[in-house]
């Protein structure tokens, strides 16, 4: 059993994280202790992989399939090993009106330019009574700077993740919706163009999936609840398909690997923790240990969460059967906090090298080799690897090496414990099926893309990534030194071209994601060290540091991306085709909670119509003046 103490210098404060914990030690002596799940008492590699449900229309909607996508609560066995959790999640519900969920939800399977509608329900209700279920996992009710205090726990909004898609139909955190009318009838709130959240338990959003072969992928992006609900089970794929990929002869053994860490009770419920207290002593009885006594809420947002158990498909430490061929991976980093470093390693030491064909918003311009894959939570990366000429019985076990901790890009960082969270799945080679698939290939030019010309740009925005501390002494993160609830800052206007800069003064790598768009990596630059504080740095990039150029994996199109600390990381997008509401995040789920994510607007170009609301009146007006930057 390993702990891995680890501090973080946050001006005079000191933030103590503990990262892997010594499951099973709480002791339950006031009645509000836990008993945790002990990991290494369960059997690695004894569960199959399990293979998400492909979603079914369950009719048609303006000639137009229809999904009714349903968001419930229902049991999920994350291993035989350990009794069912009582989870939230997704399922499709057929044309005889018959729900199945799983976890992760079904996957989406979509073409390039097909319109699709997708119902969702929240029927997180108590079956007899309707009134809503509380959440299971503890809810912090101070985040959002008290907007979230009173209302019901059930809230939920889905967002399509890497979807290029209008402001109404984003599933931003404006957006969220309970399984009845919120209070009075009325919406939760207005989004920052003046659109009020939905006041029924439905919304049905209408994607035109006007964009390149991908994975995306649908989670919960609820106000203040976003770092409980896809650990929760709210979290499902989708893929878009294209002619260009089905031109390329792609090996067709493709399985997506969505990657969870998480922490169980000894009775096999999830286990978040309930505050600062659960991350020195996990599952004990203060786990508010360290707030002021007047803190108003029963649980705490923690800095991070990192589990002590990896899930691959919701099940825990699998196996999977494959032949001696290749196998197209999609994979998905859909964890709270943790940075994964995979391998894929045979019996004798060595690596079976990932080939990475894609990354979040499409194919690459060309494979890239790599023996081990980087991926922060929100980040996609679409890989291949080639059992071929493996003998049956052979077991390569994917390990993972980043860390059981923050990603700081530190050299000295100490791997995952490789007793648990060093490992992810094992792959059991058999014989090969004569009368299957053909293999397939993987074609040496993938897909030609154009490089975005940062001099054709409309104009660039500087956003700093901060750490701050609130009235409790919690840390907080923030983006421009601005809480979530300020008002807009970011105006773009509609098929601009913008320059964003993350200027990264906090210790960590964040991986930053943006609603609506898929964008182009220009590079990285390093900022000018403090000299009044030694190992901080300036928001101000060095005039004399290069521009770092993207590496190969990151030459394509990418909606997440790792900023580096003491970095300027500099993206390029096209604000194309869809105006409205949308956020940009960190996608550490307990970061963008807490407060490190804004939104942003996509207005119309001048000259266009468009609608305002002024006073309680709803205006038809021209645009006259271009948004400047
Ligand atoms: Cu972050």
């Amino acid at each position: 059993m390993v702990t891995v103490l680890k501090t973080r210098s946050m001006g005079s404060m000191r933030i103590l994280l503990l990262v892997t914990v010594l499951a099973g030690m709480a002791t339950p002596i006031f009645g509000q202790a836990l008993p945790l799940l002990d990991p290494l008492t369960l059997t690695k590699f004894s569960d199959p992989l399990f293979s998400m449900p492909v979603a079914q229309p369950s009719g048609t909607m303006n000639g137009s399939p229809l999904y009714d996508i349903n968001i419930g609560q229902f049991q999920w066995s994350f291993s035989s090993q350990i009794p069912a959790a009582t989870i939230w999640g997704y399922g499709y519900a057929d044309a005889s009106g018959v729900t199945h969920y799983s976890f992760p939800g079904p996957t989406f399977s979509v073409n390039t330019n097909e319109t699709v509608n997708v119902r969702y329900t929240n029927l997180l209700a108590d079956p007899v009574s309707g009134a809503p279920l509380s959440n299971p996992l503890p809810v912090d009710t101070t985040l959002m700077e008290g907007m979230i205090a009173g209302l019901p726990t059930n809230r939920t909004v889905v967002h399509l993740h890497g979807g290029h898609n209008p402001g109404i139909y984003d599933g931003n955190p404006f957006q969220d919706f309970s399984s009845t009318p919120a209070p009075g009838g009325t919406s939760f709130w207005m989004s920052p163009s003046g659109i009020p959240s939905p006041a029924t338990n439905t919304v049905t959003y209408t994607y035109e999936n006007k964009q390149q072969s991908a994975l995306l992928w649908y989670h919960d992006h609820s106000m203040g609840t976003t770092h409980l609900n896809p650990y929760l089970g709210m979290a499902g794929g989708y893929k878009i398909n294209d002619a260009l990929e089905a031109s390329l002869n792609l090996p067709p053994r493709m399985v997506p690997l969505v990657f969870q860490d998480k922490m169980f009770q000894a009775d096999g419920q999830l286990f978040y923790p309930r505050g600062p207290g659960d991350l020195v002593t996990p599952g004990g009885a203060t786990p508010l240990a360290g707030l002021p006594a007047n803190f108003p809420s029963a649980a705490s947002i923690i800095p991070e969460f990192f589990g002590n158990v990896n899930t691959v498909n919701g099940t825990v430490w699998p196996k999977m059967e494959v032949e001696p061929t290749l196998y197209r991976f999609p994979l998905l980093n859909a964890s709270n906090s943790r940075t994964y470093m995979l391998q894929a390693q045979k019996p004798d030491g060595t690596f079976i090298n990932w080939n990475i064909i894609g990354s979040d918003g499409g194919l690459l311009p060309a494979p890239v080799n790599a023996q081990a894959l980087t991926i922060m939570p929100g980040e996609r990366y679409d890989t291949v690897l080639d059992f071929t000429g493996l003998p049956a019985g052979t077991v390569v076990t994917m390990h993972n090496v980043g860390p059981d901790g923050p990603f700081m890009r530190d050299p000295a960082m100490v791997p995952a414990d490789p007793a648990t969270t060093g490992q992810v799945m094992q792959f059991w080679v058999r014989a090969p099926n004569l009368y299957g698939a053909p293999a397939g290939t993987v074609p040496s030019a993938l897909n030609p893309i154009t490089r975005l010309d940062p001099a054709a740009a409309a104009g660039t925005r500087n956003i700093t990534l901060n750490e701050s501390a609130d009235q409790y002494g919690r840390l907080m993160l923030l983006l421009n030194q601005t809480p979530f609830a300020a008002p807009v800052t970011e105006i773009v206007n509609l098929n601009d071209t913008e320059v964003w800069n993350f200027i990264n003064v906090t210790p960590d790598v964040h991986p930053m994601h943006l609603h609506l768009v898929e964008f182009q990596v220009i590079g990285r630059q390093a900022l000018l060290p403090d000299p009044l504080n030694p190992g901080s740095f300036l928001p101000q990039v060095d005039p004399g540091a290069p521009l770092l150029p993207p590496p190969p994996e990151e030459m394509g199109w990418k909606d997440t991306l790792q900023t580096w600390p003491g970095y300027q990381t500099s993206i390029i997008a096209q604000f194309t085709d869809y105006t409205g509401d949308y956020v940009y995040h960190c996608h550490i789920l307990d970061h963008e909670d807490f407060d490190m994510m804004r939104p942003f607007v996509v207005v119309p170009e001048p000259g266009t119509l468009c609608l305002v609301t002024l006073g309680g009146a709803i205006l038809l007006i021209r645009r006259r003046l271009k948004h400047r930057i």
